[in-house]
């Protein structure tokens, strides 16, 4: 890091002349003390109106930009941090109009190697033919190269840039596919075009050497609340990607709907899939649907995590099969955004019969290991009668050779092999689940209060909850999943996920708005080793992205916090307003 230089801040708001509620805000660089005075001072000047909040954080910026190293080198601008990087600036490099993609002759590997053709091709209009070798070298192409010798773990990869192209190399194609993420956020942002556009496709000369802080890096989607097409779902994958997210948590059943076709209980979806939250039609994935989901996001080394939520969030299972409910009587479909109300009766065998049907069908189309149980907020369920049904639910899934996942609320159950707990509370001090993590439970990490993407970033913020406060970028970025829970070490922590629950949410728009740009903010948590954790960094890594999202279409809120480019990625290009939406 270049050595910082001293400096000056002057704040203030301003006199009469100045309009109400504007202020200057100057910043030069304070006399070197080694030197005296200095003679080459920059003034900088602006005007801003805004609140007292706004002018702190303008203060700050300013002076970051004056704090910060003159010019961090492009090769370390990427979302995860890497874990290593080595600029070579001999080694620069552009992408030529007759570059080949060669990889290990290995169906993985040249999977990925299409991949990143599709990936180029739109925006460069280069051809880009794929080809595999025995031993691939970059010559004047890409190269992405499997070779298990390499230690880099089971989603590490090696990236180096030199005049002669691009290596990437993994010993999975996971690792490749990582590298892959990397080298599309190194090439300028117009290669999001998806139509050829004019460009100097230059990547800056250098090695990076990158691996994940933590195996489970995840965003949840409630497909419960409000109901979205498969569409909408393999976009929200190929966000998750773009960050080396490796997991999706489907949020599938809740009270106001049940989203997963069950052969052996057919109403669940043909009567209990058709509400969703305000009135709308709701809806259901088929088992082709979900297998489409599955493969898509297997194909970018995704696992999805299915829940199916119990024993409370069952209102829509009860309206198809009153049976289940405790006093037998069918309630009403419901519509509204309580929770807690409802639950499966547990001193009725058939409930039993119930779960096991129900997972059972669905581990049969889950290659991934999880199976979400729920377990949140079942009110009227408690103490042995709850740990009672939830000890019946862990042994079901465990009989189905799945790996148990359920809310924190699980903690006070017996302890399984292998369960883990997803942590959702807004406070560090929780002794129960500190307990259960004693017993050999392991955790997922999702604070309220800075991983749920459904609260909304700043009181005017259209769309979201506020129930765990407010999160804006830096709430979502800055705190440390590995120390998060007093009395729980890192070593039982997997991972983060980020969870969007959608009870405010109804369109793709709205799922982008309150995912972008926060999911980065977890997704670097989640991969980048804590040594790299900077605000000051990561708001300025993460603003090339707005360009990114921009030409891509991708809609994003364009908080004041992140130093946004004012000019975008392609010159006349439609900028995105505030809250992030395309313009029409
Ligand atoms: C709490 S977090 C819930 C959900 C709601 C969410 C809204 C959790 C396990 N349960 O049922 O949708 O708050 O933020």
């Amino acid at each position: 890091m270049t050595p910082r230089q001293p400096v000056n801040l002057t704040f203030a708001i301003t006199d009469a002349n100045t309009p109400p509620g504007v202020a200057a805000v100057s910043t030069t660089p304070s006399p070197d003390p080694t030197t005296g005075p200095a003679t080459d001072e920059v003034p900088l000047p602006t005007l801003v109106q805004a609140d007292a909040a706004t002018l702190a954080q303008v203060a700050e910026r300013a002076a970051g930009d004056l704090l910060a190293p003159p010019t961090r080198h492009r090769l370390a601008d990427v979302v995860p941090a890497a874990q290593h990087v080595e600029p070579d600036p001999t080694g620069d490099w552009v992408l030529p109009a007759e570059a080949v993609i060669v990889a290990s002759a290995d169906p993985a590997a040249l999977a990925v190697a299409e991949q990143l053709a599709n990936l180029l091709r739109p925006a460069t209009g280069y051809p880009l033919p794929v080809t595999d070798a025995t031993t691939p070298e970059p010559a004047d192409g890409i190269a992405l190269v499997l070779d298990d010798t390499v230690d880099l773990g089971a989603e590490g990869y090696r990236l180096g840039i030199t005049t002669n192209g691009v290596r990437v190399t993994a010993s999975t194609a996971a690792g490749l596919f990582y590298g892959v993420q990397t080298l599309r956020q190194l090439l300028p942002a117009a290669i999001e075009s998806p139509v050829p556009v004019t460009e100097r496709w230059a990547l800056p000369g250098g090695t990076i050497t990158d691996a994940p802080r933590f195996p489970y890096r995840g965003a949840m989607l409630d497909v419960a609340r409000h109901f979205f097409a498969v569409e909408d779902v393999l976009r929200v994958v190929d966000h998750l990607a773009r960050y080396k997210l490796n997991h999706l948590h489907l949020h599938l059943t809740d009270d106001q709907g049940w989203r997963i076709a069950v052969d052996s209980w057919p109403k669940l979806t043909t009567l209990g899939g058709t509400t969703e939250v305000g009135g709308g039609p709701g809806g259901h994935y088929t088992k082709a649907d979900y297998g489409r989901i599955v493969t898509y996001a297997a194909d970018r080394h995704i696992t999805v995590v299915p829940e199916i939520d119990l024993p409370g969030h069952t209102n829509a299972a009860l309206v198809a099969y009153p049976e289940l409910a405790p006093d037998k009587i069918a309630p009403p479909p419901y519509t509204g955004t309580e929770v807690g109300f409802s639950y499966v009766d547990p001193a009725d065998e058939r409930t039993y019969e119930f779960v096991a049907d129900v997972l059972g069908e669905v581990a049969t189309l889950t290659p991934g290991p999880w199976l979400h149980v729920g377990g949140d907020e079942a009110f009227k369920v408690n103490g042995e009668v709850y740990t009672g049904f939830v000890e019946r639910v862990q042994r079901i899934v465990a009989d189905l050779g799945k790996t148990v996942v359920g809310w924190h609320q699980l903690a006070p159950a017996a302890h399984l092999d292998g369960r883990v707990l997803q942590w959702w509370g807004t406070n560090g001090e929780d002794p129960t689940t500190a307990e259960a993590v004693r017993r050999g439970a392991q955790l997922i990490i999702s604070p309220g209060n800075h991983a749920y993407l459904d609260m909304k970033y700043a009181s005017d913020t259209p769309i979201g909850h506020d129930w765990a406060g407010l999160i804006d970028v830096r709430k979502a970025y800055d705190w440390d999943p590995g120390t998060h829970v007093t009395g729980v070490p890192s070593t039982a922590v997997i991972g983060v996920e980020a969870p969007l629950w959608t009870e405010s949410v109804t369109s793709l728009a709205d799922i982008e708005l309150l995912l972008l740009p926060r999911l980065p903010a977890i997704a670097e948590l989640g991969w980048s080793p804590r040594a790299t954790h900077d605000w000051n960094g990561f708001r300025d890594r993460l603003a090339g992205h707005g360009p990114r999202w921009e030409t891509a279409g991708i809609t994003f809120h364009r908080t004041p916090e992140i130093p946004w480019p004012s000019t975008p990625a392609i010159p006349g290009q439609r900028r995105t307003t505030p809250t992030g939406v395309n313009p029409t």
